[in-house]
């Protein structure tokens, strides 16, 4: 899954997917890269982010949903708001990805409604306090419990598990050490029976354990998803979608 901010603030491109134009151009070289699923965010959740309202959200992922629709590539959304679910699932997106765990109100209905599929994201607190001071007794059940209640909810709501993929949220709400558990013990979540969605690339953690910054973290990126391949992970969300690939066909070699 290769990402694509429509974000004047977002979190790894500092605005370089301001425009409608600049996101399709960069969705066109991943497309080219050979990425097989994108992902539209048109709300920043980084560390510290403020939120934005309905109409700029969907002001700044429409467009560009509604142009990739006819490229033939699978258009996942990355919002928590369910008026932008409706709006880019009717637009031809696939896929609802949110890190509030279709927890809004009216978020589950839409979804299942609109036949799409969702991405169930662990978050502790919001987006501009989570890492103020997380804590968990025990980070992995904890995250697991979350997300079988969320599961539950979903197919109650008439979402089927075929539909549902599940993220343990890495850096939402989580120090480096709650990461590295949840990551150390990923097949815990890829035992339950839905599919498992990791996000990684580029992410402050492999800064903390590197000390390359943003802009150096290509080869902390790819090793963190290959190895969250090799743990089961079905899906990868990343932004450098040639390195992974590549570092994923060698392992897919291996294994045969
Ligand atoms: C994730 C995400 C993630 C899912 C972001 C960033 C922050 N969606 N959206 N999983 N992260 N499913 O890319 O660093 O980890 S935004």
């Amino acid at each position: 899954m290769g990402i694509v901010n429509v974000t004047p603030d977002s979190f790894s491109d500092s605005g370089l997917c301001a425009s409608t134009e600049n996101a399709l151009r960069h969705a066109t070289q991943l497309i080219e890269e050979g990425v097989d699923m994108l992902d539209i965010g048109g709300e920043s959740t980084r560390p510290g982010s403020t939120p934005v309202c309905v109409e700029e959200e969907l002001h700044r992922v429409l467009p560009v949903v509604q142009a990739l629709v006819n490229k033939n590539i699978p258009i996942s959304v990355d919002t928590s708001k369910p008026e932008v679910m409706h709006a880019t699932i009717k637009a031809g997106a696939i896929m609802i990805n949110d890190i509030n765990a279709l927890q809004a109100p009216g978020a589950l209905e839409v979804v299942a409604t609109g036949g799409a599929a969702a991405c169930i994201v662990h978050m502790q607190g919001k987006p501009h306090s989570m890492q103020v001071n997380p804590q968990y007794s025990d980070v992995v059940s904890e995250v697991k419990d979350f997300l079988q209640q969320r599961i539950d909810a979903a197919q109650s709501a008439g979402i089927p598990r075929e539909r549902l993929t599940i993220d343990p949220g890495f850096g939402f709400g989580k120090t480096l050490e709650h990461n590295l558990q949840l990551l150390r013990c990923l097949d815990r979540f890829t035992d339950m029976g839905v599919a498992v969605l990791v996000g990684l690339s580029r992410k402050s953690m492999l800064g903390e354990i590197t000390g390359s910054k943003i802009s150096n973290r290509v080869h902390s990126s790819v090793s963190a998803a290959l190895l969250a391949a090799t743990k089961g992970a079905r899906i990868l969300r990343v932004h450098d979608v040639k390195a992974t690939k590549e570092a994923l066909a060698v392992y897919n070699a291996m294994i045969g």
